[in-house]
């Protein structure tokens, strides 16, 4: 008997039905999680779609990626990640990932939170993680604002900018991040904002295939918070600041990359060098000074120890 199904369908090749309600990136998602949290027009999803993007192009294992995000509405980013993904706490993200990827020299791993958890109370924490060289990479979305916690100022928050605890305007010097980055060791350092997904995508893409600590902001609306206070508009209006004051100069200085309270965003790529990462420094440092008693540890899968057996 022919099949009248296929006959059909094959020709125009119309896939079934189920396959057409799967979304092409849902293998990397954890649906059952879904709907999120974010506010309509945030623009934190739109990160979320860059990185799957970044990681489908840069064909790197998933089972050998691992995603931690701390606390605050950027750090819900890996709870929905269908990856080891980690939501850890406050500011703690980096030393939880520096843990992964020292302990798993195998593993990929991207830490993905807040201007306020990396920068604030983390803040001590990414400097060192550079600093080493740690092979991480970090993805911060600078919403200019502690947004899940009311709108407050942080470490980023522009002069003059409104925020709950800064009724007045904020006064504080804010954070250059590409130039703290870099200046803390980072071998690779972008800056995006939610509206330059692709151009953010293939800096993810590089950053994930490069090993060492890489660095990328992605300037995104916080509608709900931020862009409210500061009667800036929609999340649409802030995407059009964005496509009207963006102003992408690969590698400019980062000490001339200051945003101002809604001026110009410089945006590119400002640091692509390479570096000896924290793992293969030491191990370079103790075999040399160890010689044969030294074995480099390559990790859980790996059966050899960092110290052969005195004899
Ligand atoms: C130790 C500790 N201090 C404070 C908080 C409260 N808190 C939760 S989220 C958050 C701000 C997060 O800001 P950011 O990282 O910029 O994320 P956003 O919500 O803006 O995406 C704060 C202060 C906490 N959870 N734990
Ligand atoms: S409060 Fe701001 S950062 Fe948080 S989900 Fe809403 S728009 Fe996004
Ligand atoms: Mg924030």
């Amino acid at each position: 008997m022919s099949d009248i199904t296929s006959e059909m369908t094959s020709p125009l090749n119309i896939p079934e039905p189920e396959e057409t309600l799967k979304h092409p990136m849902e293998q990397y998602l954890r649906t059952e999680r879904l709907p999120h949290i974010w506010c309509a027009s945030c623009g934190i999803g739109t990160v979320l779609t860059a990185y799957i993007t970044a990681l489908q192009k840069s064909k790197l294992d998933p089972k050998k990626v691992a995603v931690v995000s701390g606390i605050g509405c950027s750090g819900r980013a890996a709870g929905y990640l269908r990856l080891d993904s980690f939501h850890s706490t406050h500011g703690r993200a980096i030393p939880f990932a520096t843990g992964l990827a020292v302990g798993n020299p195998e593993l990929k791993v991207t830490v993905i939170s807040g201007d306020g958890d990396l920068i604030a109370i983390g803040g001590n924490h990414i400097i060192h993680a550079a600093r080493r060289n740690i092979n991480m990479t970090i993805i911060c979305i600078n919403n200019f604002n502690y947004a899940m916690t009311g709108g407050q100022a942080g470490p980023t928050t522009p002069e003059s900018a409104n925020a709950s605890t800064a009724p007045y305007g904020a006064y504080e010097y804010p954070f250059n991040l590409p130039f703290l980055a870099e200046s803390s060791g980072a071998i690779f350092v972008a800056r995006w904002t939610a509206l330059h997904i692709r151009r953010m995508a293939k800096s993810m893409t590089k950053a994930l295939l490069k090993p060492g600590f890489s660095f990328i902001e992605v300037i995104a609306p916080c509608s709900t918070l931020y862009a409210r206070r500061n009667r800036l508009g929609s999340g649409l209006d802030l995407m059009k600041y964005y496509h009207d004051s963006a102003i992408i100069k690969h590698g400019i200085d980062t000490r001339e990359v200051d945003i101002d309270f809604q001026d110009r965003i410089v945006v590119g790529e400002f640091v692509n060098k390479d570096k000896t990462h924290f793992l293969e420094k030491r191990d370079q440092f103790l075999s040399k000074k160890l010689g044969d008693k030294y074995v480099p540890y390559k990790g859980p899968n790996s059966t050899t120890s960092t110290m052969k057996e005195e004899e």
